[in-house]
């Protein structure tokens, strides 16, 4: 058994592929989401525990990781987009969400889970962040402001745990072509969102960032990947976008 992972955000696309992953590679599974059916089937299917919950409720976070008595790695994933108006147009409720979520979810669950990941023998916490931590896009900016903010508290963690051996590690994707993110992102607009990832030949898919965390944390205790950008091959830069077929034959 190589320990139990938490993984947030796990009902559907890159917590799900991750939780899955990780139960593959013989980790105890515990995943947390809201939506407790879905959660529930998956925790079923990789032989793991379901916390059904919502990030955002300190409460709730407080009570499900007090039924926990061992954490080896917290993959906090739970995250999301809401709306892509120009800030002159800007929703606050909707910033309020995403940083929400994004931000203070991550924090509340690795507080919680910070005495456990806390072992003699190390810990590792997976930040899910994404390429918007670090590079703005016009109509971008409540998300790439949370993902910022996110990246900031992963960084300044990894300074105040120097000198004790707990992993933080920083996983940023670029597009990633999942069943939810985009739909969430335009509430619904099925057409805007499949825009989003047209003509692209092969977008990342949440099974190849789920790769990416399995092979952060299959690594020695020892080797800390602080920070792993992952684009698919026909997105050069957040605003370098390939539309058209990439390979020949
Ligand atoms: C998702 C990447 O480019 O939609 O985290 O902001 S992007």
């Amino acid at each position: 058994m190589a320990g139990t992972a938490v993984v947030t955000g796990a009902s559907s696309g890159i917590g799900a592929a991750t939780a899955r992953r990780l139960a593959a590679a013989g980790h105890d599974v515990v995943v947390m989401a809201r939506r407790e059916e879905r959660l529930t089937r998956l925790a079923e299917e990789i032989g793991g525990r379901a916390l059904p919950l919502d990030v955002t409720d300190a409460a709730a976070v407080e009570q499900a990781v007090a039924a926990l008595d061992r954490c080896d790695v917290l993959v906090n994933n739970a995250g999301g987009a809401l709306g892509a108006d120009p800030v002159g147009l800007a929703d606050a409720d909707h910033w309020q969400w995403m940083f929400s979520v994004n931000v203070l979810g991550t924090l509340r669950v690795t507080q919680a889970l910070l005495p456990l990941l806390r072992k003699d023998d190390g810990g590792t916490i997976v930040n899910i962040t994404s390429t918007a931590a670090f590079v703005n896009y016009e109509g971008g900016a409540g998300y790439s402001a949370a993902k910022h903010a996110e990246h900031a508290l992963t960084e300044t963690l990894r300074l105040e745990l120097c000198g004790e051996p707990v992993r933080v590690v920083e996983i940023a994707p670029g597009m990633v072509a999942t069943e939810e993110f985009a739909v969430n992102r335009f509430q619904g607009d099925a057409a805007k969102a499949a825009s989003v990832y047209a003509d692209v030949d092969r977008p990342l898919t949440a099974e190849d960032v789920a790769e990416c965390v399995a092979l952060a944390v299959g690594l020695p205790q020892h080797v800390n990947v602080d920070q792993l950008v992952v684009r698919p091959l026909a997105q050069a830069a957040q605003h370098r976008i390939h539309r058209g077929p990439l390979f020949r034959g």
